[in-house]
């Protein structure tokens, strides 16, 4: 095998760069990729091996960047983000300089982390709609064939689905108790599909909600998933679905455009006080927003759907019943900073903040019975502790309201996908919430008033410069920056900046709310100035 990975690793030569697993993976310009993904093909193999032979998952991907982008996140078995600790791994194969140093750290790695060759590896992939996804499946191929990995291509799938695959495949044996599903995209439809219909049963209609699928891989599998339901069920509007046309991909639509840009995407034409949502490019990310009767536009971003979520569980964990149940709010430094006091002081819960990237929300979301974790750009789920899953499924009710309630939060759990923020589920979650609620999206607006807040994207040099503490809220490097920055935010009322290097793109990302709009933009343009000396 050690000559094949030589001379396979061959066909994929490094570029002459650095490379770093950032907040989701590697993800750069798609014509940088053919190494790294060869290369993570060979780690997922180890990661498989390591864990007795567990299906192990590879997403291709870039997500929210431009179509000419790509990327790789590695999926554990769980269906959750790939073990930290293993992230330096994966960045030590991709530097390795020659192919003969990609074997040794392979074989390194086999001994240092006491991995058993001779066990079967397992990993499963996907892709979304670029058009660099089938040259990079190749180099994983490769990469698999190799090693000789047992390997299945599972096409097109948003990551979510990908991420309850690897769930539904490694929990379909004992010793496991809870399967999690079918491992197919007609199993994966039936599980929330089904959950929805039962939860939706006897409410009123809503109105048509209009979703913004990015151009990329959500449309057609919302598509899938509105068919399964039913249009008296789920009354549903798609635009933004040319997943065809490569350089559409998240351009001038999605969820990112719509956070960052705080307006609808052009391609939407909603009536005032229309319910509109919008996907990233591999959907598992989801805003939502509307137009008042003014013109005026309405953010609801990933702080809102949190706030709805945790208040709708407190409420029907109550109604059920369900004594002591830690429910609890984790958020990242974006979090509007009225939706931390809502969440505190009027829902009275728990919040946690960790720096961005969804793995560090949903290990801190693992430490409750029920943890509620978005970031604001929509991107976020619920998970129920193991001792919530047995309470919920044991629980005997001791009355109808009860019996009701208990129904109810049970196919709210099969609704969520607990291994990850997923649009598809979250956009249904909303829907489920406002028909429960009856609510239309300026009800759901007027629980809490955001501060005015702005997020610029900053070009630098070197963005590596950029260190940072206290959930990624305080720059300790450059030395003097933070000085600046917090001599800028004492003279704005309500004021709170912070700067930080994306882990997705080569920029820095400045963030500033404040009591005014006006102020907010000044300070966000200030802090950007200083930023961009760098
Ligand atoms: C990824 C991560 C998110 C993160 C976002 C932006 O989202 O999964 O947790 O918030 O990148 O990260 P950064 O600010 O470091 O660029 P996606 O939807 O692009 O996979």
């Amino acid at each position: 095998m050690t000559s094949q990975i030589v001379e396979a690793s061959s066909r994929h030569p490094k570029p002459d760069r650095v490379f770093s697993y950032g907040t989701a993976g590697f993800r750069m310009k798609a014509v940088l990729l053919d190494a790294i993904i060869f290369r993570v093909g060979l780690l997922a193999a180890l990661r498989s091996q390591k864990l007795n032979g567990k299906t192990i998952g590879v997403m291709i991907t870039a997500s929210h960047n431009v179509p000419e982008d790509n990327g790789v996140k590695l999926i554990d078995p769980m269906g959750e983000m790939l073990e930290e600790s293993w992230e330096a791994h994966a960045a030590t194969l991709a530097n390795a300089a020659t192919d003969e140093d990609v074997l040794a750290i392979y074989s390194h790695l086999i001994v240092s982390l006491k991995i058993n060759p001779s066990v079967p590896a397992r990993v499963i992939f996907a892709r979304d709609t670029r058009e660099s996804g089938p040259a990079l499946v190749a180099s994983l191929v490769d990469a698999l064939t190799a090693v000789g990995a047992d390997f299945t291509d599972h096409g097109l799938l948003t990551t979510p689905q990908l991420h309850y695959f690897v769930r539904c495949i490694n929990t379909q044996n004992p010793p496991h108790t809870e399967a999690y599903g079918v491992a197919t995209e007609q199993g994966y439809y039936e599980k929330i599909g089904n959950a929805y219909k039962k939860l939706m049963q006897g409410k009123p209609k809503q109105g048509t909600v209009t979703v913004d699928c990015a151009n990329g891989i959500g449309a057609p599998k919302l598509k899938g998933l509105a068919d399964f339901i039913g249009k008296d069920t789920l009354d549903i509007k798609i635009i933004n679905d040319s997943v065809d046309v490569y350089s559409k991909l998240n351009y001038q639509c999605g969820a990112d455009f719509v956070k960052t840009q705080q307006r609808l995407p052009p391609a939407s034409q909603v009536a005032s006080l229309a319910r509109c949502a919008s996907l990233d490019g591999d959907a598992d990310r989801i805003v939502y927003y509307f137009n008042d009767a003014d013109g005026i536009f309405h953010l609801l971003d990933g702080d809102k759907i949190a706030t709805l979520a945790a208040s709708f569980i407190t409420d029907l964990v109550k109604a059920v019943g369900l004594a002591d149940f830690r429910i609890g709010v984790i958020q990242s430094a974006y979090a509007n900073g009225s939706s931390t006091g809502y969440i505190t002081k009027t829902l009275s819960l728990p919040v946690v903040c960790t720096p961005t990237g969804v793995k560090h929300l949903h290990h801190a979301a693992t430490k409750f019975d029920c943890g509620v974790y978005f970031e604001a750009n929509g991107h976020g789920t619920v998970l129920f502790s193991h001792s919530a899953h047995q309470i919920i499924k044991s629980h005997l009710p001791e009355s109808p309201a009860q019996a009701t309630a208990l129904e109810n939060l049970r196919a709210l759990v099969d609704l969520i996908n607990e291994t990850v923020g997923d649009a598809l589920s979250d956009l249904l979650l909303v829907e489920v919430i406002l028909a429960h609620k009856g609510w239309g999206p300026k009800e759901w607006d007027s629980t809490y008033t955001d501060l005015p807040n702005r997020l610029v994207r900053v070009e630098v040099k070197d963005r590596t410069v950029f260190k940072t503490t206290d959930a990624e809220r305080r720059l300790l490097e450059p030395t003097g920056v933070q000085e600046k920055i917090d001599g800028l935010v004492g003279k704005y009322k309500q004021g709170r900046s912070f700067a930080r290097a994306s882990g997705t793109e080569d920029a820095v990302r400045v963030y500033s709310e404040a009591a005014e709009r006006g102020e907010a933009e000044e300070l966000a343009r200030l802090v950007a100035d200083i930023v961009a000396q760098f």
